[in-house]
């Protein structure tokens, strides 16, 4: 597919992927990276009060604020920066690479918008890659709603209930999952294994540094910086 193609779809579903977009052997160069650094039971990072109300259980990582520029390597990678060109326009800006982990037993995340969707066009860009196969049989697949980035507010209910529109996504070692971040989205609970997915989030021209700073749940507006939630959420019936 050309990148006009490729461009369309995305504006159309919320979301791309690709699968073999990366080197095979640079995916294990990275996975091997990560896994050393969580080691086989690591602690959770989120207070108690977000991993129970969020229904979100991961454990995020910022490798390059560590100095380790094994994962500049996705950063250059030449049809990814052309990809993102065609999507964000000129002059987009990189937020940052942060590795989620997510041990097995665990939650994975409930449904939610990256950043508050009342702006149609303030939003951010999750880049998506997968250093290890995802799998039905092991369970973290990434659902989203089909369209959903359009659809603006994520509607209050319930954090692990389901959509008519959405689809299960299985990415692969090596696949790129572009995701809007408006988009409606989880990740299933992790059944068997830990689970790794790496985010290097950008943004369009002139987007505010901070824009994942509040997530939107379907029961809370949450800010990460100071740990608090900001706007409950509730089914008006
Ligand atoms: O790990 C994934 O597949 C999706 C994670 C996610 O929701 C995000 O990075 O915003
Ligand atoms: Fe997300």
């Amino acid at each position: 597919m050309n990148h006009e193609t490729l461009v369309s779809t995305f504006w159309r579903d919320g979301f791309l992927v690709l699968h073999d977009f990366f080197d095979p052997a640079l995916m294990d160069q990275l996975d091997g990276i990560i896994r050393r650094r969580f080691g086989d039971d690591p602690a959770f990072w989120h207070n108690e009060e977000f991993l129970t109300r969020a229904r979100t259980e991961v454990i995020p990582w910022f490798p390059q604020t560590e100095g380790i520029n094994e994962f500049d390597a996705i950063d250059d990678n030449e049809d990814l920066r052309k990809l993102s060109d065609a999507i964000l326009g000129p002059q987009w800006q990189r937020l940052y690479c942060m590795v989620m982990f997510s041990k097995q037993g665990t939650a994975g995340q409930a449904w939610h918008q990256d950043c508050a969707p009342e702006q149609s066009k303030v939003h951010n860009l999750n880049r998506l890659v997968y250093t290890s196969d995802i799998s039905a049989e092991n369970g973290g697949q990434t659902v989203i709603v089909k369209g959903s980035h359009r659809h603006g507010l994520l509607p209050p209910g319930d954090p692990e209930g389901h959509f008519d529109d959405e689809v299960v996504l299985t990415p692969r070692k090596g696949s790129l999952v572009l995701l809007h971040g408006h988009a409606w989205h989880r990740v299933l609970p992790i059944v068997k294994g830990s689970r790794v997915s790496t985010n290097y989030r950008a943004v369009p021209s002139g987007t505010p540094a901070d824009i994942t700073d509040v997530c939107v749940y379907r029961n809370m507006r949450y800010r990460f910086s100071t740990s608090s939630v900001i706007e409950e959420r509730t089914v008006v019936r």
